[in-house]
Formats: structure tokens, C-alpha cells, sequence
């Protein structure tokens, strides 16, 4: 069985309910795709582990999560991206049949190959800076097939990169031009054949939906969510984002794993959320470059101990964006959160929002070895500072995706 011994580590464990979990002089050991032990060095076991990594005293964190993308899509934006700075705002140019209709368009005219092929230098990044986990959507298909197509490209990047990818469905994320004016009749497609096609072909680990009013109502948001639970998928809403339609509420109480986005969820929603077990996703990259100035509910959130997940939204609307140390830059400035919540909500909370916290998350014995060595000695450094990307090496399920150079 390969082995491999982290020493002299700083190690954010991010085991426990606050807090980083934080272990100085630390010992680390790795057996096969596991985490067999840690705990302080003068203890570290006597293994003649194959393999031993002096971290020197720098940190050592979980593979990072990024709970919320749409990575997978055809063409780009750019154009609508001037558009709005020249006045015209996200909503508008959505009901103007741009928007997330015109990635539609460039979706449905791309083949499965040349998706993959777009999609791979989107991934650089997250990939560099340690992203273990990382969750896509479907969407931009809108179609039986379309919709397969994209989920395909994400099974494909799972199988050709060391890389975990959970397949989310997200059929009613807009309403395709083929159903104007027939949203009832769409969502009905969507329960009766997209859905169940996409879960036939073992394409859908959890189920998603748009609810606004560029999108769908609760109530159609509702009817999807209760196809998934019928089918005995996990389900998720993008929700309260544009305004507040008591999405989220919803949602939770059907058992939602996460709610994402919630800039307009309000004060008294919170303390109902708080009452089931789903996780806050906050995407303040679609807040930054929407030039969004509604906050999300940072100071109910605390107060009611929801626990809070973040992510890129990475998409070519409203988050073009493919850092996650961006993100976590950006929702300390943007949200006031704390550095210490910032690591916690790629982590621990990123993997409940996926339903995956009993596996990864965390550095706990048991847990899947997926970790990070990082060159800077605090976790805060992590959140700070942005265009400097201190990953060191990453291990996914106990094996080297990038080595550390020092390892001997
Ligand atoms: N909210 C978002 O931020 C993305 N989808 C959604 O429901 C945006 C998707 C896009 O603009 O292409
Ligand atoms: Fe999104």
C-alpha cells in the first residue's frame, strides 16, 4: 500500500463546527486514496513510509471545492458584457433573448468534442490552485440531447482528469425560445422526459432550477425539485438572486442540500432556512460583475449558525470567472466574510452543500487524502491577497496531481 508522510505541516483541518481546525507541527500520513493519521509530530507514527514531505512548517488545507459552476458551455459573452456598460442591465438584455439564450444558441451548434475542448482552459486555473471537487451544471442545452451533450462533457472531463466532477441538471435554468410563452408546458418536459433521460444514462448526481422572474416561478422551481425527489436525486435552487420570490424557503423545506446566490433573501427566511439542513452557497463573483449592491444576509446567516458555502458560479454571463482564490478574496472585501469563513466555505461547507462531507472537506482520519500544500505558513494568506497563487503541490485520493518539489 503506497504511503506518504507530511511533516513539520501547518495543517487547517477544518474539522470542527467554527474555526480552521488549526494544528501546528503537524504530521500527516496518506495510506492508499485515505488519511490514516494526524496529529503532532512527536507522536507521528514510525511507518518507513514510502514517501515523506517536510512541509517545512508551511500549510496544508483540503483539496479545494468549488460547489457551483457552469463551466461547460458553448462561445462567450464579451459583447453583453459591453452592453451593460453602456447602461443596459443583466435582466434587459435576458429578456431581449440574450443573455443566458444566447450561450443556448452557441451551445446547441457546439459537438460534444468541441465543448470539451472550450471547457479545458477554464479548468486551468481551478485545477493550479487546487480545486479538488469540482461541481457542473448542465443548462445551456434546454433539450433532451443538449442537455446529455454537456452533462457527457462533464463525465468526460472526470475520466480524463484527476479530478472529482459532480453532474448537476439544471433544465430549468431559462425557458427556450421553442416554449415562449409556455413555461408551464416546458417544466413539464423538463419532469417527464429531459430529466429522466439525463438520470437514465447515469448523467445527474443532484438537480437544479432557476427561480426568478427571468426564469421560473416557486412554484415551477417546486414541480422540478419534486421530479428529483420522486427519482431519488439531491436537489438545489439558484435562488433570490435578482429578487426575492421565497425561493429559498421553499426549497429548504423540501430538503434542499444548498441554496445559492440569496443576495435578496430576507431576514425572517433566514431564521427558517436555519430550521432544515441546507447550506447558504454565496457567489460573489456574480455579485462583482453584475455590479450587484444588494448583500447577501451575512449578519442573519451568523446569527442563525447556516452554514455558508462559496463558489465561482463560473459561467459566461454572470461570473466569467475561474479563480477560487478570487472568490475567496472577493467575499471578504465584497461580504465582509472572514478569511476563516472564506477557507470554510471552499471546504467543509462546499462539500456539504455537495452532500459529500462525510468524504471529503476536511482533513480528518478516514477522509479521502485529497490536500493541498500551500507556500505561505497562515490560512489567512489564502484570502488576501489576489494574482498570487501559492499552491504548492496537490494530492487527489492519495496520489501526486502536482508534486512538491522538496518531496523526497
Ligand atoms: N444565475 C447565474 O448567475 C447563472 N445562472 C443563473 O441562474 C448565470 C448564467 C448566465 O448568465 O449564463
Ligand atoms: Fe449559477
Amino acid at each position: 500500500m503506497s504511503q506518504t508522510l507530511f511533516t513539520n505541516a501547518t495543517i487547517a483541518c477544518l474539522d470542527g463546527e467554527s474555526g480552521y481546525g488549526l494544528r501546528e507541527n503537524g504530521a500527516l500520513l496518506v495510506e492508499a486514496e485515505k488519511i490514516a493519521w494526524l496529529g503532532p509530530m512527536q507522536d507521528s507514527p514510525a511507518t518507513g513510509a514510502a514517501e515523506v514531505v517536510d512541509c517545512k512548517g508551511r500549510l496544508l488545507t483540503p483539496g479545494l471545492i468549488d460547489c457551483h459552476s457552469h463551466l461547460v458551455y458553448g462561445g462567450d459573452r464579451a459583447d453583453e458584457f459591453e452592453m451593460r456598460l453602456e447602461g443596459a442591465s443583466y435582466a434587459e438584455i435576458a429578456r431581449q433573448g440574450g443573455g443566458i439564450l444566447s450561450t443556448v444558441n452557441a451551445t446547441r451548434a457546439a459537438s460534444e468534442a468541441e465543448l470539451f475542448e472550450q471547457v479545458l482552459p477554464r479548468l486551468r486555473t481551478l485545477l493550479d490552485e487546487g480545486v479538488t471537487t469540482l461541481e457542473i451544471k448542465s443548462g445551456y442545452g434546454l433539450d433532451s440531447d443538449n442537455e446529455i451533450k454537456m452533462l457527457r462533457v462533464a463525465r468526460h472531463l472526470q475520466s480524463e482528469l484527476q479530478l472529482r466532477i459532480q453532474k448537476t441538471f439544471l433544465g430549468a435554468h431559462a425557458l427556450p425560445p421553442e416554449y415562449t410563452d409556455r413555461s408551464d408546458a416546458y417544466i413539464e418536459l423538463v419532469c417527464a422526459e429531459m430529466l429522466p433521460n439525463a438520470h437514465a444514462e447515469g448523467l445527474v448526481d443532484a438537480v437544479d432550477v432557476f427561480i426568478e422572474s427571468i426564469a421560473f416561478s416557486r412554484e415551477q422551481g417546486a414541480k422540478v425539485l419534486d421530479c428529483a425527489q420522486a427519482l431519488g436525486l439531491p436537489f438545489k435552487a439558484h435562488v433570490e438572486q435578482l429578487s426575492d420570490l421565497g425561493g429559498a424557503l421553499m426549497a429548504a423545506s423540501k430538503g434542499a442540500l444548498s441554496v445559492d446566490h440569496i443576495e435578496y433573501l430576507n431576514d425572517a427566511d433566514v431564521t427558517r432556512l436555519a430550521q432544515s439542513d441546507t447550506v447558504a452557497v454565496l457567489l460573489p463573483g456574480a455579485f462583482y460583475q453584475l455590479r450587484e449592491t444588494q448583500v447577501p444576509p451575512l449578519a442573519a446567516l451568523r446569527a442563525e449558525r447556516v452554514p455558508i458555502a462559496l463558489a465561482t458560479d463560473a459561467n459566461p454571463g454572470s461570473s466569467p470567472i475561474h479563480s477560487i482564490l478570487l472568490i475567496m478574496n472577493m467575499a471578504c472585501t465584497l461580504f465582509r466574510m472572514t478569511p476563516t469563513e472564506a477557507l470554510r466555505g471552499i471546504t467543509i461547507n462546499a462539500a456539504r452543500a455537495l452532500g459529500l462531507d462525510q468524504e471529503i472537506g476536511s482533513l480528518e482520519i478516514g477522509k479521502q487524502a485529497d490536500i493541498v500544500l500551500w507556500n505561505v505558513d497562515r490560512p489567512s494568506m489564502l484570502s488576501y491577497q489576489v494574482g498570487i497563487n501559492p499552491c504548492a503541490g496537490v494530492m487527489q485520493a492519495g496520489q501526486w496531481r502536482s508534486k512538491p518539489a522538496t518531496s523526497s
